[in-house]
């Protein structure tokens, strides 16, 4: 595989830590649901069996700290599992597919947060993923507001903890989330950024609107 195909029912949400991403992917399965469209929701790293394996990797506290390469590549690695096993199946059955995350992620944490070579993440990109959102939603929120709500929830009785990632300081998240917002710039026919500052329904109606607006157009 090396070419980078684009899907028009293929929707990935971006966001940095707190943006309301799972809230999000609620409202917009939801909303194609009730049109009697076939949605699939999924989330990255994870979406299969073996990818929520590498996810718990990945993300608990108690394992080793991979070093920044090992991190880039067990993200691509569930990836690759993800597109094969989840995601493509279900566009060639004629399912939408939305994923709380892809590959943006790992340019903005992996590529603007630990400055791995964004050239090597391209090249994975190309050759190890090659299918790309047609629409990808980033909910944009100030990093100290939306470190704010995933604390609330972590700390809240019952709450996980936060995960290895979440336990960054405030400048990791800053180059996330400006990695982030200039790669919208630089595509905005692929993106929609969303004011993720917004009362939790106010972003889902925006997200719902800007879906069914793509959806219109796509058809
Ligand atoms: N990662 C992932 C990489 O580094 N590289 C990659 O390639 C990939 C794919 C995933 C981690 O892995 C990293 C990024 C992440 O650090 P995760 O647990 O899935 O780990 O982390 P997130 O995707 O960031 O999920 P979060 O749960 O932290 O954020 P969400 O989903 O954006 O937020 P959500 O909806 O759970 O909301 C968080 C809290 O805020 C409240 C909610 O009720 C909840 O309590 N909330 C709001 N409160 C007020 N106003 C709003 N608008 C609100 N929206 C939500």
């Amino acid at each position: 595989m090396t070419a980078l195909r684009s899907h028009p029912r293929f929707v990935s949400l971006e966001g940095g830590e707190g943006a309301g991403k799972t809230t999000v992917l609620h409202a917009l399965r939801d909303a194609l649901r009730a049109e009697g469209v076939a949605v699939v929701n999924t989330r990255e790293p994870g979406g299969t069996p073996l990818a929520e394996m590498i996810r718990n990797l990945l993300l608990d506290p108690a394992h080793e700290p991979p070093a920044a390469e090992t991190e880039l590549l067990l993200m691509f690695a569930a990836r690759a599992q993800h597109v094969r096993e989840t995601i493509a199946p279900a566009l060639e059955r004629g399912a939408w597919v939305i994923s709380d995350r892809f590959t943006d992620s790992s340019y903005a944490y992996q590529g603007g947060g630990r400055g791995l070579d964004v050239g090597l993440i391209a090249e994975l990109e190309r050759r190890v993923v090659g299918l790309q959102p047609g629409l990808t939603l980033l909910l944009d929120v100030d990093v100290a507001q939306g470190r704010e709500r995933t604390r609330g929830r972590d700390l809240a009785p019952g709450g996980n903890g936060p995960d290895r990632i979440e336990r960054e300081r405030d400048e990791f998240f800053e180059r996330v989330r400006a990695t982030y917002r200039a790669r919208a710039a630089a595509e905005p026919q692929r993106f929609r950024v969303i004011d993720a500052s917004q009362p939790a329904q106010a972003v889902a109606t925006a997200a719902v609107a800007q879906l069914r607006a793509w959806r219109d157009g796509a058809a």
